[in-house]
């Protein structure tokens, strides 16, 4: 069987064996599509079943999360871990608590932290979790109790040496202070290292808060480098306004960029003398407010309920909200207007169009794999930390981190390089993080 032929048949065997996980079934293609000449280096993947072996997660968990709302009715959502890979280190990966999530969101973004978590170099393996519960208008009462039941059933699956969560979308430091109380009243252990995202005040690593956004950005810095420009001077634009987007705004406005939009799920703030990045942190860090509310403060700024925020005008475009925000009309219009390079602070925020699109233009995209890797390598650092029972500075983690983004863009080049596809960073990500999966894989045997 030729390599094309086996890859298709690897494909249709997912989509029979994972039926209606569209996003699952998305993620696994845009992987597995590029993996071609990886297998014609190494026919041992192929005779060892690494590819196969990987698209099956090592264990998914289920379970019902009861708990009871501020009136004293009873509500049920139902939790989800799956544990992918782990020859590389204990599961890690996020936890996502947003009224869409299934099966299928929670296999999508555990299988990308698979390879995302290689490319760090770190030991840490692949997982993801979450809820279909939704904190949006829930008290503070009600998002505790109901992280406590959650931590309830799934503390039995978790440990510093198993399965470390931290957050994701609706999961911020609150969350992760409800989780680990309850973890630690569960299990009689104040074991720092079995959640990341603590506040630094218990456990915490400086820079965690930051690392995703501070990372994408200075993985757009080493990308335009790589092309003999920087980002001083550019007009960027940034999707969504939660943890990942406010932090990569601040970088870029430390990075003298000219950050000139951003959105929520309702509409997009335009605000061409730049956005007061103190606001959108005051609104949605401390007064959990919505975007729209920026408009009151800023008598120029402009809000488009519903609209796009890929049709303003720029140079950059970091879509940081979630999957499947940038179709390919929206690349078309960003490629039109300009548009020298975009990198995903969110996982799989642009479609396989899309994607295809940016690359026949020739523009620079960073794929959220290596783009926004920043956050789980400073988990993994907050792991060195607890381990060590240190704390270490906020200039120090961020040299880090710094320095690990700079590695994962150099892999990414030189692998996409040595296949054939020289500033092609998707196959770039894609091979190097695989490869390193499948060489531990191949070294444990039949597992
Ligand atoms: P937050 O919950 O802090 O913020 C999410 C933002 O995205 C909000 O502005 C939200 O708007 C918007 N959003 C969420 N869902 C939708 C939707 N269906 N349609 C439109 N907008 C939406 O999450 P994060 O910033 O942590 O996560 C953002 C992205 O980054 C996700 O894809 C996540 O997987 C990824 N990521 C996060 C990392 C982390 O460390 N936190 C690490 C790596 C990647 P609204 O308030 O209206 O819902
Ligand atoms: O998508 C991601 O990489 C995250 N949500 C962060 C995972 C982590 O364990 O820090």
């Amino acid at each position: 069987m030729t390599n094309e032929a086996r890859i298709g048949r690897i494909y249709e065997q997912v989509v029979r064996r994972n039926p209606g996980e569209a996003e699952f079934h998305q993620a696994v293609k845009e992987v597995i599509d590029t993996l071609e000449p990886v297998l014609v280096k190494h026919p041992e993947y192929a005779e060892h079943k690494i590819i196969e072996r990987i698209c099956e997660p090592e264990r998914q968990i289920i379970f019902r999360v009861p708990w009871q709302d501020d009136a004293g009715e009873v509500q049920i959502n139902r939790g989800f871990r799956v544990q992918f890979n782990s020859v590389l280190g204990p599961y890690k990966g996020g936890l996502r608590f947003h009224p869409s999530v299934y099966l299928g969101i929670v296999k999508f973004l555990g299988f990308e932290q698979i390879f995302k978590n290689a490319l760090t170099g770190m030991p840490i393996g692949g997982a993801k979790g979450g809820s279909d519960f939704d904190p949006k208008g829930r008290s503070d009462g009600e998002v505790m109790r109901f992280c406590q039941s959650f931590m309830t059933e799934l503390h039995r699956h978790l440990g510093e040496f198993t399965d470390v969560p931290a957050g994701d979308i609706g999961v911020g430091a609150r969350e992760i202070g409800y989780l680990f109380g309850q973890y630690k009243r569960m299990t009689n252990r104040y074991e720092s290292g079995v959640l990341t995202g603590k506040h630094p005040k218990w456990g915490g690593s400086l820079v965690r808060r930051e690392s995703t956004g501070y990372g994408t950005v200075y993985f757009v810095d080493e990308m335009l480098k790589a092309r003999g420009q920087s980002i001083e001077g550019q007009t960027c634009i940034v999707s969504g306004s939660g943890n990942v987007a406010i932090y990569a705004m601040e970088k870029l406005q430390r990075m003298r960029g000219h950050v000139v939009a951003c959105s929520d799920s309702n509409g997009v703030i335009h605000h061409e003398r730049g956005i007061d990045l103190e606001l959108v942190k005051r609104l949605k860090e401390v007064e959990r407010r919505r975007i729209a509310d920026y408009a009151e403060f800023h008598r120029d700024a402009t809000y488009l309920p519903g609209g796009s925020i890929w049709n303003i005008r720029c140079d950059i475009a970091l879509p940081c909200a979630t999957q499947n925000e940038l179709d390919e009309a929206a690349a078309r219009t960003l490629v039109a207007n300009g548009c020298v390079a975009v990198a995903e602070g969110a996982n799989m925020p642009t479609t396989p169009a899309a994607v295809r699109v940016f690359q026949e233009a020739g523009i620079a995209f960073g794929p959220g794999k290596a783009a926004n890797a920043g956050g789980v390598a400073t988990s993994a650092l907050e792991m060195q930390q607890n381990a060590s029972r240190d704390t270490w500075s906020f200039e120090h983690t961020e040299e880090r981190l710094q320095q690990i983004m700079g590695g994962i863009h150099r892999h990414c080049h030189e692998a996409a390089a040595e296949f054939g596809s020289p500033g092609n960073y998707v196959l770039g990500a894609n091979i190097v993080g695989f490869r390193r999966v499948a060489e531990a894989m191949l070294a444990f045997g039949v597992i």
